[in-house]
């Protein structure tokens, strides 16, 4: 017999799903079922922990560009589940999570069954689009709606829920995908004004965030014609790598700031204008930005923040149509991008002395090993890293330390960065704190044998949280000193290589260069 399960893992395969990060339990038997029926045509990643193959699922999502699925049981499968569908939400990430759900008769009663909640389905809708199978004729649909909930409109996740009786029911043949159309094109008269406004302005800057990856091109091609610096979020970093008009610096810095204040038209792309990238030490001061024409996916987001021109379009097909229309111009963008990038790179020093060090050391992952992917968690120098650094690649820079900030995420999003990457270097940069919140992970690098280097800052406990609140005068410090791991026996106990360097980046460098053949773990030592 073909079973709800077996055709529901059919279905995710005809949507292009090639990775399951899950654990199983016995609400998910039949799921499991459908996974080794399929062979081949879809891989199983099991993780330690279920925040894990959340995590894992969005490194795989953000480096493939694709939709990803996790499997958990009900109950604490999916409770463990939610801080990664939460990140997943604020970096709008398409992150698929399948759980199993209690038996139907017993929703709902408080009978005290295993893996009970008062009601499942409830508490994830606050997060996100959520769907319950109660009928195998409809298993089609529910796929149809979850997909499209997670990439039409601002890409996010969602969640698919089947009780255990349904799972083993029976299933026909699942119809083929129905695909949405990709976005309606705009009027021509819409683009001509955008364009009008771009061409009659003096001194564009271009904010670029998160909803242009993939559309890196368009994004330089449009710069390149409007002469126009562009400020990259940390989302959007690793797109124009060394570009002459590139700002890949924060617009939390008073310098990139008064780039932005000194610009007569601002355009903002795919970027929510989310205080962690524009206002992350909370002083206020960020520029009017009530003249600016904005493009974003999400007719909700235009309506968060006065625009003189909001539009609703995806970033590329909408960049790629604006081309055409923009006259080239002479706005001595490269000029006022360097200014900027020199200025906010000595902002750096008198904003914390340790910072410039902190970057010296990404800068020096980048160098030592190129095209690598950089996954970060929220450590001191991922916090440098996203005030300014420009990463190599697209796709190739992306943490915790920014939008939700789920400490212990890099773990986990390193393994499915690899996964979805075979063949490209992948670092994990993370903290001795947020280390010890998913060590499990590091485990499952070493069973799928992947070329993860984690390069784990080791300054003996939640430092920036000390920081702030000595800053805040708190009369004493308590809670963030956790005794870090013996870094070389856990790693020893990982079965990884294991190196110890001083937070010297050519030290780092010289290890980091030599060539690697599966996970390997170098101890920063600080202090
Ligand atoms: C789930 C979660 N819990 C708590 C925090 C608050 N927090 C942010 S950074 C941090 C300290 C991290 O310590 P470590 O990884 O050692 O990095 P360091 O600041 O020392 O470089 C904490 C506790 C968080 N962001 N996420
Ligand atoms: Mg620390």
């Amino acid at each position: 017999m073909t079973t709800v399960g077996i055709r529901l893992v059919e279905g995710l395969i005809d949507r292009g799903i090639e990775v399951v990060f899950g654990i199983p339990g016995v609400h998910t038997i039949e799921l499991y079922r459908g996974l080794a029926k399929a062979g081949d045509k879809i891989r199983h990643v099991t993780p330690r922990h279920e925040q894990g193959a959340g995590f894992m699922a969005d490194g795989y999502a953000r480096v493939s560009g694709k939709p990803a699925a996790a499997f958990v049981i009900t109950g604490p499968g999916l409770t463990n589940t939610l801080t990664a569908m939460a990140q997943a939400r604020a970096d709008s990430v398409p992150l698929l999570v399948v759980s199993g759900l209690g038996r139907s008769d017993t929703l709902g009663k408080g009978l005290g069954r295993l893996h009970e909640l008062p009601d499942q389905g409830a508490m994830v809708a606050t997060l996100c689009h959520t769907e319950t199978v109660t009928d195998p004729k409809k298993l089609g649909e529910v796929l149809d709606r979850a997909f499209a909930a997670m990439t039409s409109g601002r890409p996010g996740p969602a969640h698919i829920q089947i009780s255990t009786n349904m799972m083993g029911q029976p299933c026909s043949a699942l119809p083929s995908p129905v695909v949405g159309s990709s976005t309606v094109p705009l009027p021509l008269g819409r683009l001509r004004s955008v364009a009008t406004a771009l061409n009659n302005a003096e001194r564009v800057v271009i904010l670029a965030g998160g909803g242009t990856r993939g559309a890196e091109d368009e994004l330089r091609k449009l710069a390149e014609m409007l002469d126009a610096p562009v400020v990259l979020t940390a989302n959007a970093r690793g797109a124009m790598h060394g570009h002459r008009l590139a700002v890949p610096a924060s617009p939390s810095l008073n310098t990139v700031r008064n780039l932005i204040a000194a610009a007569d038209q601002v355009l903002a792309i795919g970027t929510e204008l989310g205080p962690t990238d524009y206002d992350v030490y909370a002083k206020g001061g960020v520029p009017d930005l009530s003249g600016m024409i904005r493009i974003d996916i999400c007719a909700d987001q235009l309506a968060r923040h006065p625009a003189k021109m909001p539009i609703k379009a995806d970033a590329g097909p909408m960049m790629a149509a604006l081309l055409p229309m923009i006259l080239p111009a002479n706005r001595e963008g490269a000029r006022r991008a360097e200014a900027t990038r020199t200025t906010a790179r000595a902002e750096l020093d008198g904003l914390h002395p340790a910072l410039p060090g902190q970057l010296d050391i990404v800068e020096a992952i980048r160098d030592a090993m190129p095209g690598a992917i950089i996954v970060g968690d929220s450590t001191q120098p991922v916090y440098a890293a996203n005030l300014y650094y420009d990463h190599d690649r697209p796709r190739g820079w992306f943490n915790a330390a920014t939008g939700y900030g789920a400490l212990g995420f890099a773990p986990g999003a390193a393994v499915g960065a690899a996964i979805a990457a075979p063949g490209t270097p992948v670092v994990c940069l993370i903290g001795d704190g947020g280390l010890q919140f998913s060590p499990g992970e590091l485990r499952t690098a070493v069973d799928e044998k992947l070329p993860i280097t984690y390069v784990v800052w080791n300054n003996a406990g939640f430092r920036e949280i000390a920081e702030a609140l000595e800053q805040a005068k708190v009369p004493e410090i308590i809670g963030c000193d956790p005794s870090p791991l013996d870094m070389e026996h856990f790693a020893m106990a990982c079965d990884m290589l294991f190196a110890q360097v001083p937070p010297d980046p050519a030290a780092l460098a010289e290890i980091l260069a030599t060539p690697q053949d599966g996970p390997r773990f170098l101890e920063v030592q600080v202090r």
